[in-house]
């Protein structure tokens, strides 16, 4: 079977750049959309002719002119999405619908994985204000791309390492904690660590597959499935050296949401969902799902504690 061509649009971002690498490395014939929006920015545009250096397609496009992405959808197969959450106040995610209306109206895509990413949004419908606003988002998309008969793989990424493992699971900080870490309740919450490079391999692998055809793919390498305290006593056995633990509770924690600034805000109550309710292992996978690291077993996945060594 022919590979099938990849566009990635949002291909610049954090996610976004490891899946083009993931794709070029499996051979598909990986196409990344050149907003015209990015004007002056020139770390942008370097990364983009990095890209086609290493074998990519550039498609001029922009989310302003429904015609271009149309044009781009219909030079592909798959189109993955990786743009971007909340980092400031704006609907970034609720841009997707441009593109879901660009796929319906090309009518050749066969897989399309829109912006997740992250804890499955349709878990989330008790989630806090304001954090919720990245799963009602997301939620938004998802109906958008079912009501039109889009053929989709939503992706479950869980925790992102480079935000959660290196960090020990602190905010506002991504380096590990030198003396005292905070422990929220009692540290015995389960979490699910990934190394975004592997995010980005199972992502490329689930997208010729029929079996996530129209499912959800949860990222839930065993290995990686520790509480805070498992994460932090990894990390002390690498170094050698003990850390104070300091425990929050519950109600402290959310209290801090009053007051914090909105990217905060948002984080605040992600985090509570994933340390205190469990948000992200709470659950079985049902009819909907699919286990990426089941699938494919031929995946050597980061441990954690090799992904913590980076850090020493
Ligand atoms: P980034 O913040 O790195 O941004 C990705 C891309 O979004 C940018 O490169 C840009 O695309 C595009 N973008 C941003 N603003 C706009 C706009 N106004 N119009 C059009 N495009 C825009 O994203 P991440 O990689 O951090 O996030 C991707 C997904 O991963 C999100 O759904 C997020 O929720 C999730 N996530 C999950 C985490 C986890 O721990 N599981 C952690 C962080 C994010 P371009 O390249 O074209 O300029
Ligand atoms: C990551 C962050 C970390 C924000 C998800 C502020 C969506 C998800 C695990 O953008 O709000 O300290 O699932 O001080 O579905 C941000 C968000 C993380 C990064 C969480 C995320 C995770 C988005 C911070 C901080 C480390």
């Amino acid at each position: 079977m022919a590979k099938s061509r990849v566009l990635v649009v949002g291909g610049t971002g954090y996610i976004g750049k490891r899946i083009i690498n993931a794709s070029l490395a499996e051979g598909h014939p990986t196409y990344v959309l050149r907003r015209s929006e990015i004007g002056l920015d020139i770390d942008k545009l370097q990364i983009l002719l990095s890209f086609k250096q290493k074998g990519a397609r550039l498609v001029d496009g922009s989310f302003f002119d429904h015609r271009s992405l149309v044009d781009a959808v219909k030079q592909v197969d798959v189109v993955i999405c990786t743009m971007s959450g909340v980092h400031f106040r704006s609907h970034n995610l609720l841009m997707q619908l441009k593109l879901v209306e660009a796929i319906k109206e090309a009518g050749n895509i066969k897989r399309f994985l829109p912006s997740e990413f992250g804890v499955d949004p349709a878990q989330m419908e008790r989630a806090l204000e304001p954090g919720r606003v990245t799963f009602d988002e997301k939620m938004t998309v998802r109906k958008a791309i079912e009501a039109a008969n889009i053929p989709y793989t939503y992706i479950s990424a869980n925790c992102f390492g480079g935000y959660f493992a290196g960090n020990l699971c602190q905010m506002r900080t991504l380096l590990p904690p030198k003396d005292k870490v905070y422990i929220y309740g009692d540290g015995n919450v389960k979490a699910i660590y990934m190394d975004e490079d592997d995010v980005a391999t199972y992502t490329i692998k689930s997208i010729d597959d029929p079996s996530t055809l129209n499912k959800t793919l949860y990222l839930r390498p065993p290995e990686n499935i520790l509480t805070q305290m498992q994460l932090v006593e990894k990390w002390e056995k690498l170094t050698g050296k003990m850390l104070e633990k300091i425990s929050i509770s519950a109600e402290d924690f959310l209290s801090k949401i009053k007051g914090a600034d909105f990217v905060e805000q948002v984080a605040l109550g992600h985090f509570y969902h994933i340390f205190y309710e469990g948000c992200l292992t709470n659950f079985e996978i049902g009819e909907n799902g699919a286990e990426a690291s089941e699938l494919y077993p031929e995946v050597r996945y980061t441990r954690i504690q090799e992904y913590l060594k980076r850090y020493l």
